[in-house]
């Protein structure tokens, strides 16, 4: 099916509902199928993006994009769409659906192949696009911040494979959420292989010292956030001084104020860790403006 390059914000005739892109084909989730013998199925052999929809608009598509194109060729995936392509077919399912607001999940697996993990054994990598919609946080959270424990499950060890890589396997990343749930929280802190704080299961961590904002550099062993990229940008713009620093969880425990940032979280509080109260146990200012600065920024 050709896809579209109209602009999501054209006023779609389409009832709302979720969609799911297959190979260029669009389908209603419950006909949505791929084969049992993929590998992303078999050996999450394969890569993904989540994405946010905000008034008809995919939020910074360009740079998930780019990132999903840079997770192909560290796993020596070759998608079968160009970038551009990808672009469109992205903005096609968000039409489809009728959505103004959601959640867009971009897979790419390797295929179905025989059994074994060589990848010589698959053809036709499988591009998948779900359009959905959101379910955040209760909004209580972002009134009154999040608690949450640092995990024993380590961040992936950059050796094993690079944190930058957005894969199909997030194994490690949903051992630290079970901790994290066991716990009664809602998100884990995951330190690096030398003890160093990295970032959550699902999102990227910030602390507030001193007026100073701070967050691990990519070398701590993180995935690169979009939102985390954002918020520096708007720290930048704000005026307020923002480094990339190699942090401990000591750090964390005396910083003023303590935030994390994801496609799905945004910009949300962290007012406990670890049953230390950060700062004076709400939300601070900093984090306050950031949280605004960038709803501004997704509603404009
Ligand atoms: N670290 C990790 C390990 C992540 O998986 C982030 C940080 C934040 O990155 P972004 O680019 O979103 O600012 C992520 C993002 C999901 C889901 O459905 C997961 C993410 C994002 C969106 C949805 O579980 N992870």
């Amino acid at each position: 099916m050709p896809v579209s390059t109209e602009h999501p914000h054209s006023v779609s005739k389409l009832p709302m509902s979720a969609k799911v892109y297959i190979n260029g084909k669009f389908f209603d989730p419950q006909d949505a199928t791929i084969s049992v013998f993929d590998h992303g199925l078999l050996y999450g052999d394969g890569i993904f993006e989540g994405l946010r929809i905000y008034n008809g608009k995919v939020f910074r598509l360009e740079q998930h994009i780019r990132r999903l194109y840079d997770s192909a060729k560290a796993i020596h995936l070759k998608i079968p769409l160009s970038p551009a392509e990808m672009t469109d077919a992205c903005v096609e399912s968000v039409k489809q659906s009728g959505y103004t607001d959601g959640y867009i999940r971009l897979v790419v697996t390797r295929g179905a192949g025989t059994l074994g993990l060589g990848p010589e054994r698959t053809e036709n990598p499988q591009t998948i696009i779900i359009v959905d919609k959101i379910k955040l946080y209760p909004q209580e959270f972002y009134d009154n911040g999040l608690e949450i424990i640092t995990a024993s499950t380590i961040r992936n060890h950059p050796g094993a494979l690079s944190p930058q890589i957005k894969s199909l396997n997030y194994l490690n990343n949903i051992m630290a959420k079970i901790e994290a749930s066991k716990a009664g929280c809602l998100e884990a802190l995951m330190l690096n292989h030398k003890g160093e704080v990295a970032e959550c299961t699902a999102d990227n961590i910030f602390i507030v010292r001193n007026g100073n904002l701070l967050t691990p550099p990519t070398d701590a062993g993180i995935l690169e956030g979009v939102t985390r990229e954002v918020v520096l940008e708007l720290a930048k713009d704000g005026g307020i001084p923002a480094f990339e620093k190699t942090l401990t969880r000591h750090d964390v425990y005396v910083a003023d104020e303590c935030f994390m940032t994801g496609t799905a979280a945004e910009v949300i509080g962290v007012v406990k860790v670890d049953d230390r109260e950060i700062g004076d146990g709400k939300p601070g200012p900093i984090t306050r403006k950031l949280k605004s600065l960038f709803q501004q920024l997704t509603m404009g």
